[in-house]
C-alpha cells in the first residue's frame, strides 16, 4: 500500500473534508485516478524539449538498476550520484553509481563529443527496455538531461519518503538544446534578506526548469547584503535591517562562496548585482563620506524608490566602486557583474552617464562583463554589455527605441518585461502578496509572448535570453517566494529554453498541470491558477 507522504498529507488537508467524506464512503478512486501514477508521456516536460520521438518499450527502474558513468570522470560521477541520491528515498533502491560499463543495462550517463549542440547544455535522452541513456557533450547537458528524466518518472519519485513502484519511463528519444544561452532568475535579497539555505532551495527549484543563472540583487536602499573587507560597515550597518524593520542580514564571503558552489553544482551561474548610482541608501547610511554633504543617511525600511544617489563628483565614490567591484569580482567565477542603474531619479542624466562611463571600465578591468538595467541605454553602454529590459505596456516608445538602438549598436538584451516576467506582480487583484504597477500577470499572460520578437527593431541575435526577477518588498519567506514564482517561473524557463515552434498555450497548460503533483511532493507552495487544468483539485 502506498504510504502517505508529507506532501500527500498536505494535499489531503488542503482538499479538506469533501475528499475525506468520499474516502470514507469508499469512493475516493476518482480522485486517486486523477493523480498520475504511471509514466509520463515522453513529451510531457517543461520546458518543452526541442524534439521528442516516442516509441518502443518503456524502461523500468528496479531494485537491480545501476547508474553507469564514464570511468575517470568525476563530474559525470557527481551527476550520477546526484541522480541516484534523488531517486533512492522514493524508490528505496540502492541505485549504485558504477564507473564504466556504459554499454551495460541501467541508467547511463555518456559524454560524447558529438552530442548536444552549442554551449554544451544540450543532451540526448534515449529510452529502451534495457536502458535510459543520457548523452551530452558536457556535464551541463547531462545535468539537464537528468532534469528531463525526473519529469518522465511518476511525480511520487520526487518524494523523500518511500513510495510504491513501478518506476517506468516511456520509450523513445528526446533530443534537446536551449534556444538562449542566458536563462536567469533574480532574487532580491536586499528588500528582505534570504538565508543561504533559502537561496540554495531556490537554486534547486531553478535547476528543475534548466535555468542557468541566478541574479542576486545584493544591495538596495533597504539593505546591503554582501561583506566587503575594505568597507566593513556596508554589511555590518547597511545590512542590519530590511523592509518593515527587522534584523536583515548579509552574506559573509564564505556564505557567498557557498551559494556560488551550490549553484555551480546545479549548473547555475551566480550574477551578483550592486545597484548604482541610485538604490544606494544602505551604503549612504553606512559611510558619511559617500554622501555629497558628508552626512550619513538614516537606514531605510520603507518601499519608496528613486530617492538615493551616490555622489558622482566625489573621488570617494570611485574608491568605493573599485573596492566593491574588485572584491565581488574576485568572489564570482561567472562572467557577469550587474551594476544596476535603474530608477536613478536623484542623479541627473549627465551625472548618470558620467558615472557609468567611470564604472563600466572598472568592471571590465576586473575581468567581468557588465549587465545593467535597460536605463543604461540612456548612457553609453560598454562594448559587450548586456541590458536587462524591464519595461511594460506603459513604457514609452522613446525608451523602447533607445534600448532597440543600443541593441543594434551591439548591446545584448536580457528580456524581463515587467508585465510578463516579473514574479512579484500579483496574479489577480486578490493575490495577497506582490505589487501591480506593471499590471496583473496571470499564468497565460506570463507565458504567452516571444522574447525573440518582443521589442521592435531588435536584431534576433542581440537577444541573449530571459530572466524572471522576484522583487521582495512584500515577500519574506520561502513559501511566499514560491507562491509568486510558481507556476510563472516554469513558463519563463520555457521561453528561454524551448524552440519557438513548440510555443502553444493550449499544450503548455497541460504540461504545466502535470508539474503540480511534482511541486506537491517537493513541498513547493504554488498558485493554483484557474487557467491551468491541475490534476488534483
Ligand atoms: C522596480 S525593476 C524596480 C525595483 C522594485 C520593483 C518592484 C527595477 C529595475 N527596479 O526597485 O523593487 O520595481 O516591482
Amino acid at each position: 500500500m502506498r504510504r502517505t507522504s508529507f506532501a500527500t498529507t498536505r494535499r489531503l488537508a488542503a482538499t479538506g473534508i469533501a475528499l475525506l467524506l468520499l474516502a470514507a464512503a469508499g469512493t475516493a478512486a476518482p480522485a486517486r485516478a486523477a493523480e498520475p501514477g504511471g509514466p509520463a508521456p515522453l513529451g510531457q516536460v517543461v520546458p518543452a524539449p526541442a524534439s521528442v520521438r516516442p516509441g518502443g518499450d518503456p524502461y523500468e527502474i528496479t531494485a537491480r538498476t545501476a547508474v553507469r558513468v564514464p570511468p575517470g570522470n568525476p563530474e559525470a560521477a557527481r551527476i550520477g550520484g546526484y541522480l541516484a541520491g534523488l531517486l533512492r528515498p522514493s524508490t528505496g533502491y540502492r541505485l549504485p553509481v558504477l564507473p564504466g560499463g556504459t554499454d551495460g543495462p541501467g541508467i547511463r550517463l555518456v559524454l560524447d563529443e558529438g552530442e548536444g549542440g552549442s554551449g554544451g547544455e544540450g543532451y540526448r535522452l534515449s529510452v529502451t527496455s534495457r536502458s535510459v541513456t543520457i548523452s551530452a557533450r558536457e556535464g551541463a547537458g547531462l545535468f539537464h538531461g537528468v532534469q528531463t528524466l525526473r519529469q518522465l518518472l511518476p511525480a511520487r519519485a520526487g518524494s523523500t519518503a518511500r513510495q510504491p513502484g513501478p518506476w517506468t519511463v516511456a520509450g523513445g528519444v528526446v533530443t534537446d538544446a536551449p534556444r538562449y544561452g542566458y536563462r536567469g532568475a533574480m532574487l532580491d535579497v536586499a528588500r528582505h534578506f534570504f538565508t543561504v539555505d533559502q537561496v540554495k532551495r531556490y537554486v534547486d527549484q531553478l535547476a528543475l526548469y534548466k535555468y542557468n543563472a541566478l541574479h542576486l540583487h545584493l544591495s538596495d536602499d533597504q539593505g546591503w547584503r554582501i561583506a566587503v573587507d575594505a568597507w566593513p560597515r556596508l554589511a555590518a550597518h547597511g545590512g542590519s535591517t530590511q523592509v518593515g524593520g527587522g534584523p536583515g542580514g548579509f552574506y559573509s564571503k564564505d556564505d557567498y562562496r557557498e551559494i556560488v558552489r551550490h549553484a555551480a553544482s546545479r549548473y547555475v551561474t551566480v550574477v551578483p548585482e550592486i545597484d548604482m548610482p541610485g538604490h544606494t541608501n544602505a551604503a549612504l547610511a553606512s559611510y558619511a563620506r559617500l554622501n555629497c554633504d558628508g552626512v550619513a543617511r538614516p537606514l531605510y525600511t520603507g518601499t519608496e524608490v528613486g530617492f538615493s544617489s551616490l555622489c558622482v563628483a566625489k573621488p570617494d565614490t570611485y574608491d568605493f566602486v573599485e573596492d566593491v567591484v574588485g572584491e565581488l569580482a574576485a568572489l564570482t567565477p561567472g562572467p557577469y557583474l550587474h551594476i544596476g542603474g535603474d530608477e536613478a531619479h536623484s542623479t541627473g542624466p549627465a551625472d548618470y552617464a558620467a558615472f557609468m562611463d567611470r564604472v563600466q571600465p572598472v568592471v571590465a578591468r576586473h575581468g567581468k562583463t557588465v549587465i545593467g538595467w535597460h536605463q543604461l541605454a540612456g548612457a553609453r553602454p560598454a562594448p559587450g554589455a548586456l541590458l536587462q529590459y524591464w519595461g511594460y505596456g506603459g513604457t514609452g516608445a522613446a525608451e523602447r527605441d533607445r534600448v532597440a538602438a543600443a541593441a543594434r549598436a551591439g548591446a545584448g538584451l536580457i528580456l524581463s518585461p515587467a508585465d510578463r516576467a516579473y514574479l512579484d506582480m500579483k496574479y489577480t487583484k486578490d493575490t495577497p502578496l506582490g505589487l501591480s504597477w506593471a499590471g496583473l500577470v496571470e499564468v497565460r499572460q506570463s507565458y504567452d509572448w516571444d522574447p525573440g520578437g518582443y521589442l521592435a527593431g531588435v536584431p534576433a541575435a542581440a537577444v541573449a535570453g530571459v530572466e524572471a526577477p522576484l522583487w521582495t518588498e512584500t515577500i519574506s519567506t520561502s513559501a511566499q517566494l514560491e507562491y509568486m514564482a510558481f507556476p510563472r517561473l516554469a513558463g519563463i524557463a520555457e521561453l528561454g529554453w524551448s524552440p519557438p515552434a513548440t510555443h502553444d498555450w493550449a499544450a503548455y497548460r497541460v504540461r504545466l498541470a502535470a508539474q503540480g503533483p511534482r511541486w506537491d511532493e517537493l513541498g513547493i507552495t504554488y498558485y493554483r491558477s484557474p487557467q491551468v487544468p491541475w490534476l488534483v483539485t
